[in-house]
């Protein structure tokens, strides 16, 4: 049976306002529409944060074959509306989910109207299966690894999920971004380099999803990171979540990023002893190398807490003064510093304060999420067994993108630690902050430019290289001002939505339900506000 070869692959937007509403960036669908097309397949990637909410074309969508929508938690909800949509245009189609959410916990993803949900990574096995369904092969579906699907008598599942070795994902094709759907709207290009984490942290779904920490060739990353440079993109967010866990390794891949000519702004995420050498000293050279790999080097540093009992809660295996010491040490040296703080359930006023002051001594953009219950983690496992989880209908999975409380805290009202941490923020983001980061930007901050950064003005003549290297080094001047000031934006902008507060309401009844009923069971109080 030949049912066509249109694909549709779809990411549904953030659920609401929050800190990185500005990210226009999209996770693996690019990769996979890639992978796709080369297998023969006419495809489109519509990815909402890049190109805006109900920017899908239903009348191109409404001719495919499979739509492949991707998923994590909080996109869940609107996931489901874009499936809903998707029936009544096309009811004909094959709905396959995948990603994050729909790996770790699939019953849900079936919940949302998914025919099959194709778990793990998906760059080999979904040409698989597109080639079953259309009938170019006729292979069954329990030979798909990681596959499960709707069948006679309940939900069936084929082989074992199967991470790709370091071979196979060199193999893989470049990403071709021309397939995403309004893809101009992007202001950050991703290039991965790593899929996995050596770490362990109970609350992080990532080893749940990888397993094994496999790295590709730097070549691979190095090419993708220079033709995301040439395609114009100003940022590049490199995907490895503990970019130095082997810390030689990065080093290398770091020179080669200088000798190849890379210019524009970095981010990167990495552990902050990174910034210590295995003697304890400060590891000076390579800090310095990392404000050399860029115009400007953004290190997102998992800090969680100021608290050391809250470090060793979550097995972070450092104490917050060796991270302070390293996050001076970075800020010193002119890297920017996105901290990313975690407010856990049983965290008290003087905790979400202490990390407040942290906070605004040490980093330069502030992420302090509230712990959410990702699927699959063992701190989820142990929330749901004590009744702490505040919402869980797929409705409300929007409330988990880590701006909303979403577990019952132990020292303080819902309300409360959701005000509590939201004022830390308001104090971070604020108008005198950005004031003396200008200040600062414009008396203090400036640097000499590296041979990647004069290697590629070297590229350009006249007067668009004087226009070029003036904006590189404004950019590192005022790289801080302009973090500041658009976290104030997204904050204020968050705050005024009516969305907002209609959640202030219903957490304030859903925690209020929780705590007077709890021996009825966390269910049925929950219910009770619905
Ligand atoms: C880049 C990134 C971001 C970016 C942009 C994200 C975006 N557009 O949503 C920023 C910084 C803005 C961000 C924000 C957040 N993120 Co984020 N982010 C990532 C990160 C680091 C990389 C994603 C990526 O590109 N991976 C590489 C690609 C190749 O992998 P992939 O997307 O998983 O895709 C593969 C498979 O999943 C599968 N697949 C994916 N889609 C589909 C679709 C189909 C049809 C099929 C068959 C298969 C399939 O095949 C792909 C190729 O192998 C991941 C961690 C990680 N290492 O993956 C976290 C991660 C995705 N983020 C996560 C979370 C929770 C968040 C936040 C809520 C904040 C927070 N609490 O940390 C916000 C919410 C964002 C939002 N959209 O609302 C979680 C998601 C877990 C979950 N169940 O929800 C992750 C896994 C991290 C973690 N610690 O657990 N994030
Ligand atoms: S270091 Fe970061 S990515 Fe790795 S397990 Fe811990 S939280 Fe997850």
């Amino acid at each position: 049976m030949d049912v066509g070869t249109r694909i549709a692959l779809i990411e549904a937007g953030s659920p609401g306002l929050n800190i990185y509403s500005h990210v226009a960036m999209g996770r693996g669908v690019p990769l996979l529409a890639t992978v796709v097309r080369d297998a023969g397949y006419d495809v489109r990637a519509y990815i909402e944060d890049i190109s805006g909410k109900d920017s899908v074309d239903w009348e191109w969508v409404r001719t495919a074959a499979v739509v492949g929508f991707s998923t994590i938690t909080c996109t869940l909800p609107r996931t489901l509306e874009l499936v809903e949509h998707l029936r009544s245009v096309n009811p004909g189609a094959v709905v396959v989910f995948g990603g994050p959410e729909s790996t770790c916990h699939p019953a849900r993803s079936f919940e949302c109207g998914a025919d099959c949900v194709l778990k793990g990574e998906a760059e080999h096995t979904l040409p698989r299966l597109l080639d079953i369904i259309t009938g170019r092969s006729a292979g069954r579906l329990g030979e798909v690894p990681g596959l499960m699907w709707r069948a006679e008598g309940g939900i069936a599942e084929g082989l074992p999920v199967r991470q790709l070795t370091a071979a196979e994902l060199d193999a893989l094709p470049p990403v071709d971004r021309t397939l995403i759907h309004s893809a101009e709207g992007a202001s950050v290009a991703s290039v991965w380099r790593t899929r996995g984490c050596p770490g362990k942290c109970d609350f992080c779904e990532v080893r749940e999803l990888y397993p094994r920490c496999v790295r590709r060739s730097d070549e691979r990353t190095l090419e993708e990171l220079m033709a995301a440079q040439s395609d114009g993109y100003a940022t590049t967010f490199l995907i490895d979540d503990n970019a130095a866990a082997s810390k030689p390794a990065f080093v290398k891949f770091l020179e080669s990023i200088v000798d190849r000519g890379y210019a524009r702004m970095l981010v990167i995420q990495m552990r902050a002893d990174a910034a210590f050498r295995s003697d304890g000293r400060l590891d000076r050279e390579f800090l310095r190398l990392l404000k050399k790999a860029a115009a400007v080097t953004v290190v997102c540093v998992g800090v969680e807490s100021a608290t050391d009992a809250n470090l060793e809660e979550l097995g972070k295996q450092t104490d917050a003064n060796r991270t302070a010491r390293a996050l001076k040490a970075m800020r010193r040296r002119g890297l920017l510093v996105h901290g990313m703080f975690i407010a856990l359930k049983n965290d008290t006023c003087e905790v979400i304060a202490r990390n407040g002051v942290y906070a605004r001594r040490y980093v330069t953009s502030l992420q302090y999420l509230f712990e959410t219950p990702l699927p699959g983690t063992r701190r989820t496992r142990e929330h749901e067994a004590d009744g702490s989880l505040l919402f869980t209908s797929v409705r409300d999975l929007r409330l988990y993108d880590g701006m909303h409380v979403v577990l019952q805290p132990l020292k303080m009202p819902a309300e409360e630690m959701q005000v509590r941490v939201l004022r830390e923020y308001r104090k971070f983001y604020s108008a005198v902050r950005i004031v003396s980061a200008a200040l600062r930007g414009a008396f203090l901050r400036f640097r000499l430019l590296d041979r990647g950064q004069r290697a590629y003005l070297r590229q350009v003549r006249g007067i668009r290289r004087l226009r070029l290297w003036l904006r590189l080094h404004f950019e590192y001047k005022f790289a801080p001002v302009a973090f500041i000031a658009t976290g104030r934006a997204r904050l204020k902008a968050m705050l005024r939505d009516a969305e907002y507060a209609a959640y202030l309401e219903l957490l304030s009844k859903s925690s209020a339900a929780l705590r007077s009923d709890g021996d009825q069971g966390a269910s049925s109080a929950r219910s009770a506000v619905r």
